[in-house]
């Protein structure tokens, strides 16, 4: 079987409930980027890489489609048998742009997990569980807020919170900690993620007012070295998310122990096929870690799932999409929901979803 078009298309998400804040970042929009790749055989397979916006990391939904036009026509022709063959054939015609290989890595598997009639979750190694954690992210908003959407999550099943902060005054984070802290208790993780908008010294801040809660610190500061200043002076676990963009930045973290757990985005790493070679270094290292990308429709959430189900249970932390936030499925039939903070793999080969073609955005090209 061999790769014969490559078709590319562009589409605005709007943020239903928007907009969505981090510290660094206030989006009302997110421009995704849909691949439909077709085989000599007739398989279609589909792709998706979501940007956060241009700030979030250095990636943007321009950015995306450009990489692919300097890939695409260099793999038509390819083998759709070889994922890491053609991970390397990406890798030979385009240098780093792994969140535009994502997506191209995605309908890849889409299609090969077709071809074999498999889950791409059976490609990428086997389904450890079917029912996967999720957690729920609640932006900047005041302490009572907080608080209160925490209290409802915990109540609808979800056993992970994660509580933006950052980009404001740390006294407001200090507090909004406090009162959900106050409401949840144990009864889920706790998690406070300030998208790398503290400094060290806000950080620390945060955590000695709050020495008593059981929270993990998620990517506090920009760089991994100010995240591992903190590593002996708080009492919370540390999480880096941001500062992994790629094997060997979580290698270089690791061995450096900067921190206790990850939060990882399939995007950058390429995709789905990438994070393998991460979900193995973790297992080695019994590293936890969560499973999410930055955004994306139905196609980008089915593809987090297939890799969060080949996760060791023991170090699956939780699972993110985007769900929430879309106000219509590309798959309106098998378009991947949250139930009760949980989500449950597709049961279909590949994917396991079918974009409808009017739900997937506009045309901006096409390679044969
Ligand atoms: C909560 N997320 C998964 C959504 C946004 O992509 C940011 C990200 C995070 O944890 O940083
Ligand atoms: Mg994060």
């Amino acid at each position: 079987m061999r790769i014969t078009e490559v078709h590319v298309y562009a589409k605005d998400l709007p943020i239903v409930g928007g907009p969505y804040t981090m510290s660094h970042s206030l989006l009302h929009a997110i421009d995704t980027t849909v691949v439909k790749m077709v085989s000599d055989t007739g398989l279609v397979g589909w792709g998706e890489v979501a940007p956060i916006g241009p700030v979030y990391q250095p990636q943007h939904g321009l950015g995306a489609r450009a990489a692919i036009a300097e890939m695409a026509p260099g793999l038509i022709g390819e083998s759709a048998l070889a994922p890491l063959l053609f991970r390397r054939r990406m890798d030979g015609l385009l240098n780093s742009h792994s969140y535009a290989k994502s997506a191209l890595d995605i309908a890849y598997l889409d299609m090969l997990g077709k071809h074999h009639g498999v889950r791409v979750a059976e490609l990428l190694g086997g389904v450890a569980q079917e029912r996967l954690p999720g957690y729920y992210a609640i932006g900047l908003v005041s302490p009572d807020e907080a608080a209160a959407i925490a209290a409802e999550k915990v109540a609808m099943g979800y056993p992970r919170i994660q509580l933006k902060a950052g980009g404001r005054d740390v006294s407001i984070d200090i507090e909004a900690v406090r009162k959900t802290w106050e409401r949840i208790g144990t009864s889920a993780q706790l998690i406070v993620d300030a998208n790398r908008g503290m400094t060290a010294s806000e950080a620390l801040r945060l955590c000695l007012a709050c020495a008593d809660i059981p929270f993990t610190l998620e990517q506090p500061c920009n760089t991994m070295e100010e995240v591992a200043s903190l590593r002996n002076k708080i009492p919370h676990p540390l999480a880096l998310d941001e500062n992994t963009e790629g094997l060997a930045d979580v290698i270089r973290a690791i061995v450096m122990g900067a921190c206790d757990s990850f939060g990882f985005k399939i995007s950058r790493f390429g995709g789905p096929t990438g994070m393998t070679a991460v979900r193995d270094l973790c297992a080695a290292r019994s590293m936890p870690h969560n499973v999410e990308d930055m955004w994306g429709g139905d196609i980008v959430s089915a593809a987090i799932l297939h890799v969060a189900a080949t996760v060791e249970p023991r170090l699956m932390e939780g699972v993110w999409t985007s769900g929430n936030y879309i106000e219509e499925h590309f798959d309106p039939e098998n378009g991947i929901a949250v139930d009760a903070g949980h989500f449950t793999l597709p049961s279909g080969p590949g994917l396991g979803i079918t974009p409808l073609e009017d739900r997937i955005g506009t045309l901006t090209a096409s390679y044969a």
